[in-house]
C-alpha cells in the first residue's frame, strides 16, 4: 500500500529520536518564563505531520462516537455536532519535532461540553482519541477536560483542511501536538490507561512541552 514505506521510515526515525533523547535541552521552564518552550523553534507556516495516510472524510459521512466508561454513549453526525454550543479559543502549538506556532484560532465544541453530555462514569480517568487513519493517543480525562481543549472544525476562520485533520480534530494545547488527534472519529473513555500510537513507541505518556516530556 502506498504510504506504508513512508510510515515505516517515519516510525523508525522517531523511535530512534526517543531512544537517543534527541532535542532534549535539559532546560525546563515550568513557569513559562519564555513563550517558546525549551528546544522549540518558532515557525509561521503550518507543517503537516502524520503517518502519511490521510483519510478523505466528507462531512456527510463523518461520525463521532463517544463510548466506553460513560453513562450516555453517543454518536454525533455533522448536524448533531454543529448543533452543540460552539466555542472559540486561541492557543499555541508545540510539536515534539521542535516547531511551535503561536496564536492558532480554533472553533468547535468544547471537550467539557462533550463530557457533560456523555457523562463519564465514576472511575473513568483517561480518554483514547482515535483518528480515521488508525492513529490513537491517550490523554488523562482531567487534561482532556481543560477549558482550552476542543473538538475543532475550523482554524483561523477557515474549515480545517484534510491535511490538518478535517473535518474534525482534537485540540489539546497544553501537551505536545501529537496528542491532538486528526480525523477524529472516536473518543474512548476508560478507567485503565491505554497508551496510544507514539506512547507505545518511546514517547511520553503525558507530553508537557515546558518540562520537555518528549520521551518516556
Ligand atoms: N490521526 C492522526 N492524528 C495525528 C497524527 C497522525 O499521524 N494521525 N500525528 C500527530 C502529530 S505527531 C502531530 S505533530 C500533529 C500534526 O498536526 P498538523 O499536521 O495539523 O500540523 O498531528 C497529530 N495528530
Ligand atoms: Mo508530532
Amino acid at each position: 500500500m502506498a504510504g506504508n514505506g513512508f510510515k515505516d521510515r517515519l516510525v523508525a526515525i522517531k523511535q530512534a529520536w526517543a531512544q537517543s533523547g534527541r532535542l532534549l535541552t535539559g532546560k525546563a521552564d515550568p513557569a513559562h518564563e519564555s513563550r517558546l518552550p525549551p528546544g522549540q523553534r518558532l515557525v509561521t507556516n503550518w507543517p503537516v505531520l502524520d503517518l502519511g495516510i490521510k483519510p478523505d472524510i466528507s462531512k456527510a459521512e463523518w461520525r463521532l462516537t463517544v463510548d466506553g466508561a460513560v453513562t450516555n454513549p453517543l454518536v454525533w453526525d455533522w448536524a448533531a455536532y454543529q448543533a452543540q454550543p460552539q466555542v472559540e479559543d486561541v492557543s499555541d502549538i508545540h510539536c515534539v519535532t521542535q516547531w511551535s506556532r503561536f496564536d492558532n484560532r480554533w472553533n468547535g465544541v468544547a471537550t467539557s461540553h462533550l463530557l457533560s453530555v456523555a457523562q463519564p462514569l465514576p472511575g473513568a480517568n483517561v480518554v483514547v482519541l482515535h483518528g480515521a487513519d488508525g492513529y490513537t493517543t491517550n490523554v488523562t480525562l482531567e487534561r482532556f477536560a481543560g477549558d482550552d481543549c476542543l473538538i475543532a472544525h475550523a482554524h483561523d476562520g477557515l474549515p480545517l483542511s484534510r491535511d490538518h485533520g478535517g473535518p474534525v480534530r482534537a485540540i489539546i494545547p497544553r501537551w505536545y501536538f501529537w496528542k491532538s488527534a486528526k480525523w477524529l472519529v472516536r473518543i474512548e473513555v476508560l478507567a485503565v490507561d491505554k497508551p496510544g500510537f507514539w506512547e507505545v513507541r518511546g514517547y511520553h505518556n503525558d507530553g508537557d512541552p515546558w518540562t520537555e516530556q518528549r520521551y518516556s
